[in-house]
């Protein structure tokens, strides 16, 4: 049986007709060796020669083992081996992340990074409305966003939820959302908090105030794009949806659905799984990529390594640029930085990732011992202080909410 070699080492390809992948690989094989199991297994090949493998096809279709540094290896795959229309993303991670994790040979293995060509990149939509847009809703040209998570996560019926987006937005907070456990529980029906935080919302506009509040639709697909309109139709302003459990192809049907007309905020829950992992699973930038290629219009980033989640500072930048680079041809994302947030880190985390970004509080927000409106009251003061270059202690001193949340949790 013929053998076939999957190494091409320090061969260019043309970045426009190959997608390109590198992977971090612990093995006790010889890299190169590695590397080839991970392009066959995700090519053409299998752990043995096959007879039905000719030469044509494996010259068009092989993936090429392009370079090896260190633990790094890179991988890159012919366009013609993806699917696209119908495929999809699941079809492309099943080439570029799929059987490669489980190949008992590595002891781990991490995507770490990928690149599209040109041709796979405008079969893809991208954002509708993306940061721009949804500054331009909001009226909130430069400085952050700053928004909250409904908390407690569960169990606050329509009318204390809308109460809650009220205070929030009286406040001063641009934008609000239910938690990724929250859809439609008998508690807080969906078509009932839909409408009940409409009225808020409504409410806050005639009082000048402009907010939007994202309704969690995560569901099955063949119900999302439908509860994706009737969401619309109850007068929701943006969706949320949890795109790990979901699934891109959720976040790419509600995007592409022509009669939506609202911004998407994409959860990423239970990316820790598969991205905590130094040495092992998928890093978080790929699946930033992918959720701007679906059409996301703001993501969850990280927050640089100042909140409450595990994330590296370098990994946040990584997200950062995949969500606003102008390598692509795609509007720009909103990133969120959310997870143990409160007024006290917001100039830290202004410095590391900027003012493009939607900061987001929960227990931020809800913990406040003047309540939610105080809450919403100090977590603006911190970004209007950060903004302006002033320290919080001194913007504190003018500014009462400020002052108890700096007594309440300190700063960073
Ligand atoms: C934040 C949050 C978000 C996390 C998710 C939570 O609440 O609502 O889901 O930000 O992490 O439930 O933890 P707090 P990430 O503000 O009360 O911490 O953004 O890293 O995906
Ligand atoms: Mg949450």
């Amino acid at each position: 049986m013929k053998s076939y070699s999957y190494l091409h080492l320090g061969e260019e390809v043309d970045r426009d007709a190959y997608v390109v992948c590198r992977y971090r690989v612990t093995t006790d094989l010889p890299l190169d060796k590695a590397a080839g199991a991970i392009a066959a297994e995700q090519s053409t090949g299998t752990w043995t020669g096959i007879s039905t493998l000719k030469d044509d096809v494996f010259d068009r279709y092989a993936g090429r083992v392009i370079g090896i540094a260190g633990d790094m290896v890179t991988i890159a795959y012919p366009e013609e081996d993806f699917s696209i229309r119908t495929g999809a993303v699941p079809q492309v991670l099943s080439v570029i992340a799929g059987n490669l994790f489980g190949l008992s040979a590595l002891k781990g293995v991490r995507l770490e990074d990928v690149s599209f060509p040109k041709g796979i990149m405008k079969q893809y939509k991208g954002p509708k409305f993306g940061d721009a847009g949804m500054r331009k809703i909001l009226d909130r040209p430069e400085k952050p966003l700053v928004g909250t998570i409904v908390k407690p996560k569960i169990g606050l019926s329509p009318e204390d939820t809308a109460k809650y987006i009220y205070e929030a937005g009286s406040g001063g907070l641009t934008n609000g959302k239910d938690d990724e456990t929250l859809v439609d529980q008998a508690f807080c029906p969906i078509e009932d908090r839909t409408k009940a935080v409409a009225e808020a919302i409504d409410r806050l506009k005639e009082e000048g105030h402009h907010m939007m509040h994202a309704i969690n639709i995560s569901t099955n697909g063949q119900d999302i794009r439908e509860l994706a309109e009737d969401a619309q139709e109850w007068g929701a302003t943006e969706l949320m949806i949890d795109v790990l459990t979901c699934g891109f192809g959720a976040v790419q049907a509600v995007a592409e659905d022509p009669k939506i007309k609202v911004p998407i905020h994409v959860h990423r829950t239970m990316h820790g799984a598969m991205t905590k992992d130094p040495l092992n699973g998928i890093a978080m930038v790929v699946f930033a990529k992918m959720v701007r290629m679906c059409g996301g219009d703001a993501l969850h980033i990280g927050t640089l390594g100042v909140g409450k989640m595990e994330g590296q500072v370098s990994e946040g930048e990584l997200n950062q640029q995949a969500c606003q680079s102008g390598d692509v041809p795609y509007r720009k994302v909103m990133p969120v930085c959310s997870g143990g947030m409160y007024p006290g880190i917001v100039p830290s985390l202004i410095k590391a990732a900027g003012t493009n970004i939607q900061i987001q509080a929960g227990g931020g927000v809800a913990g406040h011992p003047g309540g939610v409106r105080a809450g919403a009251m100090a977590l603006c003061q911190a970004v209007d202080a950060a903004c302006e270059g002033i320290a919080l202690n001194d913007y504190a001193k003018t500014h009462r909410e400020l002052q108890q949340a700096l007594d309440q949790w300190g700063s960073k």
